[in-house]
């Protein structure tokens, strides 16, 4: 089985560990969001598809989430020892080797997609791992200021997150850069030729949004043969982990698991979604969201470990079925 997944970073890369495990021999291609990507001290950073790179590969520090297991800071704290340039995102000695591999293959004027290739196969991934576009893409958020003359400032989504923990009120989401995008190669092709499409528990705002923000991404999945399922990363009204319920009023969507069901839609109605999973703990919303075109289904949705997450997956999977 073809199954397609839109990724974000540590919600999804946990999920995918528990659908291979139920899953071993479906071919997952994973379409990775870099509205998060960033450019530090000259380098390229894809905080996104290396989580799930790492993740998948063995290679991730799973009690942070993000970044290489067994790192150092070596680099880091000589950076901080300047006190010259900004210093607030965690960049690693080890992490920095796949940012420097990545910098340089861009500078050679090779794409995201080719980088993306060459790092994977160091970590013999058991998906395919590809970026949701190679053009340049940043997803910023535009806070609320007092001190500025406008009332408000305009930051990289990371440093509205890493540097300032999300405590700034949140105006707007622009994720800068994609109207003018176009999707990575293959990434309409593995949305049109899947058997199954997987919406993850990823950050509806700055994980799944970018991309199907990319221009033909949205309109592929909502045309694509195969079923459509999601799993709510909001669970009893509050995200899991992050600040999914900071950004999720600034795009008018309300936090729930039926809030962003009904954000995403019913593809019978024109939306994304046939069918979407909720968390136990919100059972009463399963109606709602079946009386909106999508069918719902109530089971327990925290990946505590892989076991529970590859439990998930498989009703994920029955679920397609019963929409298909
Ligand atoms: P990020 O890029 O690292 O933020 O990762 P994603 O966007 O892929 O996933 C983040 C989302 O995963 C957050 O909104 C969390 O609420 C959600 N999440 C994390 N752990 C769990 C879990 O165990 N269960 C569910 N249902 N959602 C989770
Ligand atoms: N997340 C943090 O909360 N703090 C960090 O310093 C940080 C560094 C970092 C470095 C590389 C990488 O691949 C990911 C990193 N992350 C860090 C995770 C990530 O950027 C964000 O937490 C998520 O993208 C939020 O959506
Ligand atoms: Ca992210």
């Amino acid at each position: 089985m073809r199954i397609t997944v839109l990724a974000g970073g540590i919600g999804a890369a946990r999920f995918l560990r528990g659908l291979l495990a139920h899953s071993p021999d479906a071919e997952v291609t994973v379409i990775g969001n870099t509205g998060d990507d960033l450019t530090l001290y000259g380098l390229r950073v894809s905080p996104d598809l290396d989580t799930v790179m790492y993740t998948l590969g063995g290679g991730n520090d799973d009690a942070r989430g993000w970044g290489r297991a067994d790192e150092s800071w070596n680099a880091l704290e000589e950076i901080r020892a300047y006190d010259s340039v900004p210093s607030w995102f965690g960049l690693g000695d080890r992490d920095i080797g796949t940012h420097l591999v990545r910098t340089a293959m861009l500078a050679e004027g090779r794409t995201l997609s080719e980088a993306t290739a060459a790092l994977t196969a160091r970590w013999r991934l058991p998906v395919r791992l590809i970026p949701m576009t190679d053009d340049r893409v940043e997803t910023h958020v535009v806070v609320e200021d007092p001190d500025s003359p406008e009332g408000r400032r305009r930051m990289h989504f990371q440093e509205y997150w890493v540097r300032h923990h999300a405590s700034l009120p949140v105006v707007t989401v622009d994720v800068e850069g994609v109207r003018d995008a176009a999707p990575a190669p293959g990434v309409l092709e593995a949305i049109a030729g899947a058997d199954l499409l997987l919406l993850p528990p990823s950050n509806p705002v700055v994980s799944v949004g970018p991309i199907l923000s990319v221009p033909g991404v949205r309109e592929a999945v909502r045309s694509a043969p195969a079923p459509v399922v999601g799993l709510s990363p909001i669970v009893g009204g509050a995200p899991v982990r992050g600040m999914a319920d900071k950004l999720l009023p600034a795009i008018g969507v309300d936090t729930s698991a039926a809030g962003v069901a009904l954000h995403l839609g019913a593809r019978a109605d024109g939306g994304l979604l046939d069918g979407w999973l909720v968390d136990e703990r919100d059972a009463e919303s399963v109606g709602r969201i079946r009386e909106a075109g999508i069918t719902a289904r109530a089971v327990p949705l925290m990946m505590t470990d892989v076991a529970a997450t590859a439990a998930m997956a498989a009703v994920a999977l029955e679920l397609a079925e019963e929409v298909r």
